[in-house]
């Protein structure tokens, strides 16, 4: 349901209430400056703001109308507390929340969306103020607003005119930025102007303003070269109402004020400038900062403020970009995390992680540029320490993901080494011979080829594998007689050799990812500081002062930072390469190494082999000696034995030629 008392018209209403912003609390005994003290529930709300803002303070005589014309701005009578008593109603400054938002369109045809902030501040000149606290006040919403609207009587007073007159002599409390507008668009409310209405109330005001103080005249003309005087007439209605304006239908108010009080609300909202820092728009937490650092100031300085805009606005780029970095690696370490973290989401190949990484870096890239404000060298700085942050987060994800590659594919490995090879190795399923081992190696290799996550991590696992596993199962075979010796140490050398070379693999790949990554986060913030130096540019358009000298520096010093982030990404990319190339030698010379150790095994396996050939040779040729001797030695012994068997068979024969001479 809507509530509020409505203007109508074409005037929008706008739904909520005031909340103070901050007070002042007087000092006890009265003599000395009291505290401006702010309050944390209105600092949330404006800290949240993205838009840029556009901040407009009511300021300006007591009991004049201020906090309803502040509701006017809001399309309603009612809203901030109006006081019907003679004291002073309003204390300290009030806000409307939640501050709204405004579409316009910017002299560039661009619609913008401006986040309008309306402070309803306390009247500045009660007799009864603290002196010191209402020039206080003056000067901070003069710092704080980029609209500010003087609020006083028709009829021109000293008074009004000493007020306006700090305007004129601001160098007493303010150091102004050199850069960019700093000071806001005045808007005069000439209240209950009961004369006829002149051709024009700026001249009015002016001739009426010199009558009372040529100095003042002189110097408000020349600090608000443009600025607007709007008469409202009284408002025409009975006293009782008067009292009451809260509760009025503006059908009963006079005609004439209705119209000049909607033509004011109008015009001002039509040429409503944006509040900036040099050339930068000034959002929520700038805003906060600002506010913050301003009443610590105040409550400092004795008497008048003395305030230092410039370096206040160091302050706050510095502030603004620090909350920047820490929101968007927040962003970042956030949405890695709750991609990756998904239960069973990883390991994932890298392609896909740097998916993600590209996906996260651009939101955080995002907020980061949405947040910052300064110069362009200072934007580059903060990027760089932007990078420097996200870079860390990214490589312990990194890790994260490659420790579990490396275990998911170690499991792989070790399911396929254990069916495959090891199996082999046992008493029960020996391999019956070199080749059924050798066949079981490319088994292993190839199954695990089929179904490992190809990545850097995969090529190392293998490659350990053929460092250590295969040695000891080549040993293995070897101790059981079916392997020779030769061929095992030329094996476990064309081990090694595919080892190094499959580690060089891994860190080429490694290497043409970051590579990829570098080549990514250039491209992207090409875009995004094209994209900020447009916004700046047309930030300085939109302001009133020194557009061509801002514009200029600007060009300049994004030349510069371009030339600088140029410059360290061409030394980053060449220590890369440098990197690479070393790598690449380092890889060159172990192979050859390798190579080197290869041929001398072969060198050696084939001079072992002649060796062994030529003690064959004399082996064989001593065993048919040997063979030859025995022969021999049988020969003789069965000459020997023939010849023993001869001469007995003689002496037989002998014997037996005796006795037949006796038979015969
Ligand atoms: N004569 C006259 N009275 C008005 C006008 N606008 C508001 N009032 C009445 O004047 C009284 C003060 O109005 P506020 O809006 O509270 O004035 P203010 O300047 O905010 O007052 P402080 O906050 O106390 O400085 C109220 O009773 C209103 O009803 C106006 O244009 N002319
Ligand atoms: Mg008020």
């Amino acid at each position: 349901m809507i509530t509020g008392n409505r203007f109508g018209r074409e005037i929008e209403f706008r739904e909520g209430e005031p909340i103070q912003l901050l007070q002042y609390i007087e000092d006890n005994s009265g003599e000395e400056f009291g505290k401006i003290v702010t309050n944390p529930e209105a600092l949330k709300i404006l800290q949240t703001i993205r838009e840029p803002l556009a901040i407009i303070s009511v300021v300006g005589s007591y009991r004049r109308g201020k906090s309803w014309f502040a509701n006017v701005l809001h399309g309603r009578h009612d809203g901030f507390d109006l006081g019907a008593k003679v004291e002073g109603c309003t204390r300290g400054i009030y806000m409307w929340s939640p501050p709204f938002l405004l579409e316009s369109k910017q002299s560039d045809g661009k619609v913008i969306k401006k986040r309008v902030i309306v402070l309803d501040s306390e009247g500045i000149d009660d007799p009864k103020q603290d002196q010191n606290w209402a020039t206080k006040l003056f000067i901070l919403c003069l710092a704080l607003s980029s609209t500010f609207i003087y609020n006083i009587n028709g009829i021109v007073g000293r008074d009004d005119i000493g007020k306006l007159y700090l305007m004129t002599d601001l160098s007493k409390f303010i150091q102004e930025p050199e850069e960019g507008d700093f000071l806001p668009r005045l808007v005069v409310l000439l209240r209950d102007f009961t004369l006829e209405s002149p051709e024009s109330f700026k001249d009015y005001f002016l001739e009426k303003l010199n009558n009372v103080n040529p100095e003042a005249a002189k110097g408000i003309k020349k600090i608000f070269v443009d600025f607007d005087v709007y008469g409202l007439p009284h408002p025409g209605c009975k006293r009782k109402m008067l009292q009451h304006m809260e509760d009025a239908a503006t059908d009963d108010l006079d005609e004439e004020f209705v119209d000049e009080v909607e033509n004011a609300v109008k015009l001002i909202y039509s040429q409503l400038p944006l509040k900036y820092i040099g050339s930068s728009t000034m959002k929520g937490t700038a805003f906060v900062k600002f506010i913050n650092d301003l009443v610590e100031r105040m409550n400092k300085s004795e008497n008048s403020a003395f305030l230092s805009i410039p370096s206040e606005y160091e302050s706050i780029i510095q502030f603004v970009a620090q909350e920047a970095i820490k929101d968007a690696v927040v962003l970042y370490q956030e949405q890695m995390d709750r991609v990756l973290n998904e239960e069973g989401k990883l390991p994932i190949l890298w392609d896909e992680f740097t998916e993600i990484h590209n996906n996260c870096i651009s939101e955080a890239n995002k907020i980061f540029f949405e947040k910052i404000i300064g110069s362009p060298t200072q934007m580059e700085n903060f990027k760089e320490q932007l990078s420097e942050k996200i870079s860390k987060f990214k490589e312990e994800f990194t890790k994260i993901n490659s420790d579990e590659l490396t275990a998911y594919n170690e499991n792989i490995a070790k399911d396929y080494w254990e069916r495959f090879v090891k199996i082999g190795l046992t008493q029960e399923n020996l391999f019956e011979s070199n080749d059924e081992f050798q066949e079981a190696l490319r088994a292993f290799e190839l199954a695990y080829e089929k179904s490992f996550m190809k990545s850097p991590e995969a090529a190392k696992v293998i490659a350990s594998y053929m460092q250590n596993q295969y040695p000891t199962a080549i040993e293995y075979m070897t101790q059981l007689g079916r392997m020779n010796a030769e061929l095992a140490k030329a094996m476990k050398a064309k081990e090694e050799a595919e080892t190094l070379r499959l580690e060089a693999l891994a860190r080429e790949e490694e290497f043409r990812r970051e590579m990829e990554a570098q080549k990514y986060e250039r491209a992207e913030n090409e875009r995004n500081f094209k994209e900020k130096m447009a916004e700046l540019q047309a930030n300085i358009e939109q302001q009133n002062k020194s557009h061509e000298e801002m514009k200029e520096r600007l060009i300049k010093e994004r030349e510069i930072a371009t030339e600088k982030y140029n410059q360290k990404f061409e030394q980053l990319h060449n220590e890369m390469l440098e990197q690479q190339k070393l790598s690449e030698e380092e890889k060159i010379r172990l192979l050859e190494q390798q190579e080197f150790k290869f041929e001398q095994i072969q060198r050696e396996a084939e001079e072992r082999n002649r060796e062994l050939r030529a003690q064959l040779l004399e082996e064989k040729e001593k065993a048919i000696e040997s063979q030859n001797e025995f022969y021999k030695s049988q020969l003789a012994e069965q000459i020997a034995a023939n010849e023993r068997q001869h001469s007995a068979m003689v002496e037989l024969m002998q014997k037996d030629k005796k006795g037949g001479c006796l038979i015969s």
